[in-house]
């Protein structure tokens, strides 16, 4: 063969291999958006029709037996539903010198698009070679674990392989606000589970630290707005906070680390209250309820303490720093639109537990709660 013969072969293959790969590319993108289903109140009514009863029925018992769970549990939800793994995945094919064409294995071929909203990766456990969300620091704090394996088993039983464990934690971050006297919302599903866990990858989750403009832009980042803001952060009616998440407020806001040096949006008899709980910047022991006197039970009196400067976070405080915010704490610091804020909770909970999720054939039907498949 004479250079020329050569040359002309090789672009003639060269241009073959860049139509196939183009070729493969787009099915490939394509079978990904038609493996990607959507999801459905009904989604389990043939597979696994007593689902929701199920983990009603476990809840109750789980919040009968420690009811400060509420909280946490509904913590879980929001955690796996903020931390999102972006990688965009090319496998290069196999490539037998001449004979590229024949040998393109199709199968090879895949690009996978991960936008991974809630999927269950908060519950998943670290392995030797991976340090999973759950290890990470912001959610060190985590609680509930186990009570999600406890009813994954549950469901093994009545329904084996078919439940995944993203959506058993949105079923159970809703229950556990109805049962905490809080608002009830549809729950679709569907959400499968994702095989991908990284801890640095919970640097999306707002810091308590936060100001107004990156709490926007945290939230805005997973498809959230103002409203959803200020309606989400009145999860803070649940749970407890450790100390040492806020008492850089009491102690150390400008890093001047002395007595005086305080949050000045902190309410001065509040501040007082919490230095006396919280003795020092070092405790990461002490835990403050967050709504204190009802942080079992689901109402607006988040907003009450928000708008008299004792919310407990810095973040908290920040509703205070916008307009439109403020406006929403001090209607609902009135207690006289609870209904509203109980219907705005739905409805931003439905937002925050339905953007980019798993679908279809993405991801995988975990058979432990903590562990990928194999
Ligand atoms: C706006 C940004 C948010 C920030 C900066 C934030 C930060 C925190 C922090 C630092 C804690 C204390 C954890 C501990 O010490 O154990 C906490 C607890 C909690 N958060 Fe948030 N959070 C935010 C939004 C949300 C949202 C959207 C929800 C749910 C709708 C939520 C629900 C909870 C609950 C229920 C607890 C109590 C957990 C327990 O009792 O263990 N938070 N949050
Ligand atoms: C986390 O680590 C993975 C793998 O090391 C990397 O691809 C990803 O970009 C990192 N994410 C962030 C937010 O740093
Ligand atoms: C808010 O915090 C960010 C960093 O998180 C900072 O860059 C910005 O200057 C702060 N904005 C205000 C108004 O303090
Ligand atoms: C006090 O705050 C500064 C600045 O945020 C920080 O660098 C320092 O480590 C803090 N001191 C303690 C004892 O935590
Ligand atoms: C609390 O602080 C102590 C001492 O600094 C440290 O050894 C321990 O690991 C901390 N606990 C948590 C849960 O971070
Ligand atoms: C105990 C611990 O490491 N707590 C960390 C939890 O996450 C926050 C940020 O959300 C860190 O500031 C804490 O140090």
């Amino acid at each position: 063969m004479n250079n020329m013969a050569w040359s002309s072969l090789m672009s003639r293959i060269r241009s073959r291999t860049m139509s196939a790969l183009m070729m493969v590319l787009l099915v490939s993108v394509g079978g990904a958006m038609a493996a990607g289903g959507q999801l459905e109140m009904d989604f389990y009514s043939n597979t696994c029709p007593h689902v929701e009863a199920i983990v009603r029925d476990e809840m109750v018992k789980i919040l009968k037996e420690a009811p400060s769970l509420a909280g946490p549990l509904l913590r879980l939800h929001f955690h796996d539903c903020f931390v999102r793994v972006h990688t965009l995945l090319f496998r290069v094919p196999s490539l037998y010198s001449r004979l590229i064409i024949m040998h393109l294995e199709m199968n090879e071929y895949r690009i996978k698009k991960l936008f991974q909203g809630c999927d269950g990766s908060v519950l998943l456990d670290s392995t030797p070679t991976n340090t999973a969300e759950k290890d990470a620091t912001p959610n060190l704090t985590l609680r509930g674990f186990g009570s999600v394996q406890r009813i994954k088993d549950r469901l093994e039983q009545a329904c084996p392989g078919t439940v995944s464990c993203a959506d058993i934690l949105a079923l159970m971050a809703r229950d556990a606000v109805v049962l905490a006297n809080g608002p009830s919302w549809p729950v679709s599903l569907g959400r499968r589970d994702g095989r991908v866990s990284m801890a640095n990858e919970t640097t999306q989750l707002p810091p308590p630290t936060a100001n107004f403009t990156r709490l926007v832009q945290m939230f805005g980042a997973k498809g959230l707005d103002i409203k959803d803001l200020v309606v989400l952060s009145g999860g803070h009616t649940l749970g407890t906070a450790h100390c040492n998440l806020f008492s850089d407020r009491l102690y150390n806001f400008t890093g001047a680390n002395n007595d005086a040096d305080v949050d000045p949006a902190l309410d001065a008899a509040y501040l007082a209250r919490l230095k006396s709980r919280c003795r020092s910047l070092a405790d990461n022991t002490t835990l403050n309820e967050m709504d204190p006197g009802s942080f079992l039970s689901f109402d607006a009196s988040y907003y009450r303490l928000v708008a008299k400067r004792r919310g407990l976070f810095h973040s908290d405080s920040q509703l205070l720093a916008n307009p439109v915010t403020r406006a929403y704490v001090q209607r609902q610091a009135t207690g006289r639109f609870v209904h509203e804020f109980f219907s705005d909770f739905a409805q931003s909970m439905v937002k925050m537990s339905t953007v980019d999720v798993l679908t279809g054939a993405q991801g995988e039907i975990r058979n432990k709660c903590y562990l990928v498949n194999n």
